[in-house]
């Protein structure tokens, strides 16, 4: 019986929930977009168990406090309009998530109290002072040795050599978490979890330094003099939340804790089935610190089940550079998405993502990306969907069993050097759309999406050479002309367009978690029903009801080939 409920677990995916003190990048879309990708590839077999998508903006915090401050707003004032930003973003670019959740929300702030208080109670919680370099733009302190002085407008200063950003002196009364307790209890669940941090250099990078270095216990709360904008510490006004345990909790709070999460007699949390927890983060190389040491470490020290797993990327670059502010060459992704459609951006994101090294946004690339889109995959569909031929009866030919001697129809007809490739060649074909499901799946799952696609583009380069190589289109003057061979020369007419309409077929609905909008217009254009758009289908000879009055409908494409007449980004010289 427990086996049955495990197998209805939601399969629950986050990004990190971004900063409010500027506009949305490249960045923020990318974490969304992979986040979107996987959770829409789950949902493409109806085998899956329920999914559970949550993205949102972190709010409350110095740095924001700063940028509020620095416009003439009310923080509250701010943070709205600039998280409004987000959500147009997303709504562009058709990211499903099912909760938007922002650390001002009600539910959220005080489930931190609660944390808090329940942190108290354990005795994880006690007053110290502290002093040390902390980063605004980063929210953390950071030791000695990970920082380096420059100049910089004519001052010197210090700074993060990991993040460039500034840090300050500062010394202070305040909260501390009993986090180096928990070390060693770390340690041991990473070494029983070798899949907890993916790419595996990751893992090994943090287990590494988690074996060498002593963690030292850590501030979490900030005097209200310094930061107002921020949860208050119960029954300390003088206090603040400090802005990392704050916004870590937004997974669990998401998922409905402290609320759907009993607790039992030994002060631990039960999960019960339906809620969706634990769940597979996705963050930036920048947070690994938080998300995979303090997070954790949180969660042991209140009583809850870790995190399934935390997928790390790493950074876009843009022409091989980070991609700045003042290097002037930050992309805007609301801009983009604005000149050359969600389809565009979606696909060169996931096409060219790559979670184990940087990836570089070029943008000759990205328009080279949308034209291949264009001229291999949305060409092949208008091509045999046009007025010439008949798809419900390629189709339904199929059905009826009339394919089953193509191999001596195809020999008989062409001379044996083409018979031999054209036999090869279809038997590549036939085998790749029996198989790509299942080998894409593998790489889908762990959200590695660009030698998916490579195997994608696979079935579409051979289903175009197959078509190019059975020349469909030469059959209507043969038969004219030898009408003793009529019936062949059909069969083969409508064997190479179902073939390619099966290629068609199955690579647009694997392609619907990258390119939703696309890949369903195309699906429309082949009149493939609603409900048979899912991995089931995804086999040769997975659907035969599809196609009728296919051939009628219009022969423009759902992408147009446009010339761009706008930069995206400043080049850096
Ligand atoms: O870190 N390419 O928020 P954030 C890819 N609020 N990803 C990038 C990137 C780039 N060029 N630049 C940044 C925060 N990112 C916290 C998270 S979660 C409890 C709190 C990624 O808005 C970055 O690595 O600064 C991070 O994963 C995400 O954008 C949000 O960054």
């Amino acid at each position: 019986l427990g086996r049955r409920y495990a197998s209805q677990k939601p399969f629950y995916v986050t990004t990190p929930i971004f900063y409010v003190n500027a506009s949305p990048h490249m960045g923020h879309l990318y974490s969304m977009l992979l986040c979107d990708v996987r959770i829409r590839w789950q949902k493409l077999n109806a085998k899956n168990n329920t999914t559970f998508f949550t993205t949102g903006t972190d709010e409350h915090g110095l740095k924001i406090q700063n940028a509020a401050e620095k416009q003439g707003v009310d923080p509250k004032q701010f943070v709205d309009s600039v998280s409004q930003n987000f959500h147009v973003l997303s709504d562009k670019m058709d990211i499903q998530y099912d909760r938007f959740i922002r650390t001002t929300d009600p539910d959220h702030m005080s489930a931190v109290q609660y944390v808090w208080k329940v942190f108290k109670e354990k005795g994880l919680i006690y007053e110290g002072s502290h002093e040390g370099w902390y980063c605004v733009s980063d929210e953390t302190f950071y030791p000695e040795a990970q920082l380096e002085q420059v100049e910089r407008d004519g001052k010197r200063i210090m700074i993060s050599r990991e993040s460039k950003n500034e840090v300050v002196y500062q010394k202070e009364t305040n909260y501390f978490f009993k986090l180096a307790r928990f070390q060693d209890q770390l340690i041991k669940f990473l070494e029983e979890n070798p899949d907890f941090i993916a790419p595996k250099a990751k893992y090994e990078e943090l287990l590494r330094e988690l074996k060498d270095t002593k963690l030292s216990d850590l501030s979490i709360s900030r005097p209200s003099s310094r930061l107002n904008w921020g949860i208050e510490v119960p029954d300390d006004p003088s206090q603040k939340i400090y802005v990392w345990l704050d916004a870590l909790f937004n997974y669990v709070v998401s998922s409905g804790f402290p609320g759907k999460f009993p607790l039992l007699a030994d002060g631990t949390y039960e999960v019960p089935t339906e809620v969706p927890w634990p769940a597979t983060h996705v963050i930036g190389k920048d947070i690994i610190r938080f998300h995979c040491i303090y997070w954790p470490i949180f969660l042991m020290g209140l009583g809850l089940q870790l995190p399934k797993q935390v997928v790390v990327h790493l950074h876009w670059l843009c022409d091989g550079f980070k991609m700045s502010k003042s290097l002037g060459n930050v992309i805007d992704p609301i801009l983009t998405q604005d000149l050359y459609g969600q389809d565009a951006l979606r696909f060169f994101l996931t096409e060219f993502s790559n979670i184990e090294s940087d990836c570089n946004f070029v943008e000759e690339s990205f328009h080279n990306s949308r034209d291949h889109i264009i001229g291999t995959y949305a060409n092949l569909i208008t091509r045999i969907g046009g007025a010439a031929f008949n798809i419900e009866e390629s189709v339904q030919w199929a059905k009826e069993g009339k394919y089953v001697d193509i191999n001596s129809i195809i020999e008989s007809h062409y001379d044996p050097a083409k018979a031999t490739q054209i036999c090869t060649c279809r038997s590549e074909l036939t085998s790749l759309l029996d198989n790509i499901y299942n080998s894409m799946d593998e790489r889908m799952v762990q959200f590695d999406y660009k030698p998916a696609i490579r195997e994608w583009w696979g079935v579409l380069e051979k289903a175009n050479l197959f078509v190019q190589l059975s020349e469909p289109w030469t059959f209507k003057k043969l038969i004219a002309s030898n009408p003793e061979n009529s019936t062949s020369y059909e069969i083969l007419r409508h064997y190479s367009i179902y073939l390619a309409l099966e290629a068609s077929r199955i690579a647009s609905i694997l392609i619907q978690p990258v390119i939703p909008e696309l890949a369903s217009k195309l699906l429309d254009r082949l009149n493939v029903s609603e409900s048979k758009r899912s991995a089931a289908q995804c086999h040769l000879g997975g659907d035969f009801t599809y196609g009728a009055g296919a051939n009628s409908k219009t022969h423009k494409l759902p992408i147009q080939r446009i010339v761009p007449t706008e930069k995206l980004y400043v080049p850096v010289k």
